[in-house]
């Protein structure tokens, strides 16, 4: 009970669920454990699958932000973009060029946002790379 009410607090402090999330998250990415998003690479869980090469797998995201909002994640584990290597610049590139494909393929002809959080401060959630691809929306300017 004191645990749980030290915890509303922090939350309410620290700026809400997402916030509380990423450093639930962060712990848990200490501990280097495969995450969601390896079980959805080897289909151990289901996803919807939107793309798929040898390199990358893009599927809708479980909560989305956005009429159009789906991931598109490296098959190569690398837990978040200030984790990966200089010599990542191929891979990363292609998660670009995929995102921008797909995005087209799913009708985003009026634009859309790419997004990768980092970290506590970027309220990232889970520690496999991923950039979200969110359209189908006017966006605003500050994100949260
Ligand atoms: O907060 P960050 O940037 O790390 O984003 C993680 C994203 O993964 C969030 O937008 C979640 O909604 C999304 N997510 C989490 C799970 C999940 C998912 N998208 C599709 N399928 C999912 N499964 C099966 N399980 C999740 N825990």
């Amino acid at each position: 009970r004191i645990n749980g009410t030290l915890s509303a607090q922090r939350r309410l402090h620290s700026g809400g669920d997402e916030v509380h999330l990423a450093v639930e998250a962060q712990k848990r990415a200490k501990s280097n454990a495969p995450t969601i998003f390896s079980k959805i690479i080897e289909r151990k869980i289901p996803a919807d699958i939107i793309y798929e090469d040898d390199k990358c797998l893009a599927f809708r995201d479980v909560n989305p932000q956005a009429p159009v909002h789906f991931l598109v994640i490296p098959k190569k584990i690398i837990p978040g973009i200030s984790k990966a290597e200089d010599d990542d610049a191929p891979i990363l590139g292609h998660l670009l060029t995929v995102a921008k494909n797909v995005a087209h393929k799913e009708g985003l002809h009026e634009g859309y946002r790419l997004v990768i959080n980092d970290g506590k401060n970027g309220a990232q959630s889970v520690y496999h790379l991923h950039v979200h691809v969110l359209g189908g929306r006017q966006m605003s300017w500050p994100p949260g």
